[in-house]
């Protein structure tokens, strides 16, 4: 597994910090390699890159399934790790960016947030639900169960006993969802959790559903946001090089424009971006991919159109 860490504060007036992150995947780099930390300079962002981080010294050589689970020791240190830098970026009053690489960090980078922010809201865009429990899971693939630990729905298994369930389903509100588990659909409808699928992105339009995600979660604009987005929940004709592409997902636009908000709100004070895949698809392909993911973190950190 692989991870980019680095963190941007800036100069005027509320010095913050970016600190990218990954995963599994060589994404990340690609993302800092394309010039993301420069054009973040660009927007006035002090970037602190700490490099591109492997792990390879919590490289878990027997690490068999838990149940279905897979990787379960090796993801779960990774993101124990995240989760600590994460939190000590925000300590010092740094907004930590992770570039990812499997959407499983999140556990780790919103647990990092939350340690610092405890009030703060999670505002998760993708076109999955990322929320299945050991129970649930048909794949085994921790980067579609993240959810459900941070939200103690997942407490029977020991080696993610350090993850703290601190987030509540109040804090939390998804946008783009368009393929969900008949397992996930359960749990949302049971713990009342607000989501907004492409259904209602179509009938409302993106500027809506974003003002509606927001009053859900943070009414009066004052909690802290985590915005966790998952490359994926763009159409794959606007971001191919992930992996799990579902058809149907949002506009080009329609991501900038969560991100514009986000911005706007001045209340962001943690970033993913995730599951940019550069293995699984040809070189025009990643590089549109890589693009469109630089592009989305600029937006969310201040790039506006004029
Ligand atoms: N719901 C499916 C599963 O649990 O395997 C697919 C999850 C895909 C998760 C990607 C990262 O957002
Ligand atoms: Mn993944
Ligand atoms: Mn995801
Ligand atoms: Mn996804």
């Amino acid at each position: 597994s692989t991870s980019t860490e680095s963190s941007v504060s800036k100069f005027l007036p509320n010095p913050k910090t970016v600190a990218p992150k990954a995963g599994v995947d060589k994404g990340p780099i690609h993302l800092v390699e394309a010039g993301l930390p420069e054009q973040l300079r660009q927007l006035g962002w002090n970037v602190v890159f700490d490099g591109h981080h492997l792990f390879e010294e919590i490289s878990i050589q027997d690490d068999p399934p838990i149940g279905i689970l897979k990787n379960p020791r090796q993801v779960s240190k990774v993101c124990e790790a995240v989760a600590k830098t994460v939190g000590s970026h925000a300590k010092n009053g740094q907004l930590p960016l992770t570039l990812g690489g499997d959407h499983s960090l999140a556990m780790g980078t919103i647990s990092g947030t939350l340690s610092q922010y405890p009030n703060a809201c999670v505002i998760w865009i993708d076109a999955h639900a990322d929320i299945n429990t050991a129970s649930t899971t048909d794949s085994g693939n921790i980067h579609g169960m993240p959810v459900s630990f941070l939200l103690g729905l997942e407490s029977t298994i020991p080696e993610f006993a350090w993850v703290k369930p601190k987030l509540t389903a109040d804090r939390l509100v998804y946008i783009g969802l368009r393929d969900i588990d008949a397992g996930e659909k359960r749990i949302l409808k049971e713990n009342n959790i607000k989501a907004f699928s492409m259904h209602e992105v179509d009938k409302y339009g993106i500027g809506k559903v974003v003002e509606m995600a927001l009053d859900h979660v943070n009414p009066k604009r004052e909690l802290p946001i985590h915005l966790s987005f998952d490359v994926d929940a763009l159409d794959p004709s606007v971001a191919p090089s992930t992996g799990t592409p579902v058809r149907g997902g949002l506009t080009f636009r329609e991501g900038h424009y969560i991100c514009e908000a986000i911005y706007e709100t001045g209340c962001l004070v943690s970033l993913d971006l995730m599951e940019v895949n550069p293995s699984l698809a040809d070189a025009d392909a990643v590089k549109q991919t890589v693009a469109v993911g630089c592009s989305l973190v600029r937006a969310a950190l201040g790039e506006t159109l004029l």
